[in-house]
């Protein structure tokens, strides 16, 4: 089904829509990318996924040939040529064409990316009843080496524990940080609840900051969950009360069983019901509406 790319200025019909084999982003994984989602015409948390796109970017000196403003007005633009209404968006920034050497200056324009698709979404019952997840034996990148704050094109730290959870027969992995404390999941943050406390990794244990995280923050501060932002290993998801993942993709799924231990009773818990209910009520009144 013939849908539009928009690369570098030009709408492209996405099977015509190459890049050059010498781009960075290919050749050595530099550059940042989004992952955003539109529902019933609307961009979810859309301005807050550009200032982050812009913000991995600058982490890398790398440019992106337009401006915060324009970039949101191109999403939108690309949403509608591609009539679509409930999207997931990719908007991707490499550092372009170069030689076959390292040296970023050799890249003299950047590339920037909009591809727009229809969801794929996780089935209901991953909702209803829990995913189970296992820990990785990969740890997550440390924050001196490749901080996970930056949402870069290399991603093969993740992929490698992606590679374990498949293997197990399992969707997602809980990925440790060097110290052996509890950071993300492989595309997803996690939280737990224990004593009726909601707790997740802060920024400095090494995760992507999410924005499904930020909206989850938000809303367990207008329900009354106390919340807390602390480090805690596996013994706490393993004994805790209800354990969950967010994301883009995702939004907020229950995990009732990590690496064969039942989580809680095994069925999702109350904090996360309520936290689901909450969140979709808000991505059907939120957001940036494509077509006004
Ligand atoms: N941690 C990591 C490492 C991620 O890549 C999240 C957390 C959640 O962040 P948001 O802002 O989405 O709440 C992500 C983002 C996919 C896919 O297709 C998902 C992500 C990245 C790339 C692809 O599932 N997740």
């Amino acid at each position: 089904m013939g849908r539009w790319v928009y690369l570098n200025g030009e709408y492209v019909p996405q099977e015509e829509a190459k890049i050059s084999i010498f781009d960075h982003g290919f050749l050595y994984g530099d550059g940042v990318f989004e992952g955003i989602r539109a529902y019933k015409g609307r961009v979810f948390r859309l301005d807050e996924h550009i200032q982050r796109l812009f913000r991995s970017a600058r982490a890398i000196s790398l440019k992106i040939p337009l401006s915060p403003h324009e970039l949101r007005e191109k999403i939108k633009e690309v949403l509608r040529k591609n009539e679509l209404k409930d999207a997931y968006i990719r908007v991707v920034v490499s550092r372009g064409e170069g030689d076959l050497g390292l040296d970023p200056e050799k890249c003299p324009y950047s590339q920037l990316i909009i591809i727009t698709d229809k969801i794929s979404i996780y089935p209901e019952k991953f909702y209803e009843e829990g995913l189970e997840v296992i820990t990785s034996s990969v740890r997550r990148n440390s924050l001196s080496a490749l901080d996970p704050g930056i949402k870069s094109l290399n991603y093969l730290n993740n992929i490698l524990a992606k590679l374990e959870a498949t293997a197990k027969g399992v969707s997602e992995a809980i990925m440790l940080n060097n110290h052996g404390y509890v950071a993300e999941c492989t595309g997803d943050n996690l939280f737990i609840v224990e004593g009726g406390v909601l707790v997740t990794p802060p920024a400095w244990a090494g995760i992507l900051k999410g924005i499904t995280r930020d909206v989850v923050i938000e809303l367990a501060r207008e329900e009354n969950i106390n919340f807390e932002e602390k480090v805690f290993t596996l013994f706490s998801v393993y004994t805790s009360d209800e354990c969950f993942l967010t994301g883009t993709a995702a939004e907020i799924i229950p995990v009732t069983r990590v690496d064969g231990r039942v989580i809680g009773d095994g069925r999702v818990g109350s904090v996360t019901k309520i936290l689901i209910k909450k969140f979709r009520e808000l991505t059907e009144k939120e957001g940036v509406p494509i077509y006004e």
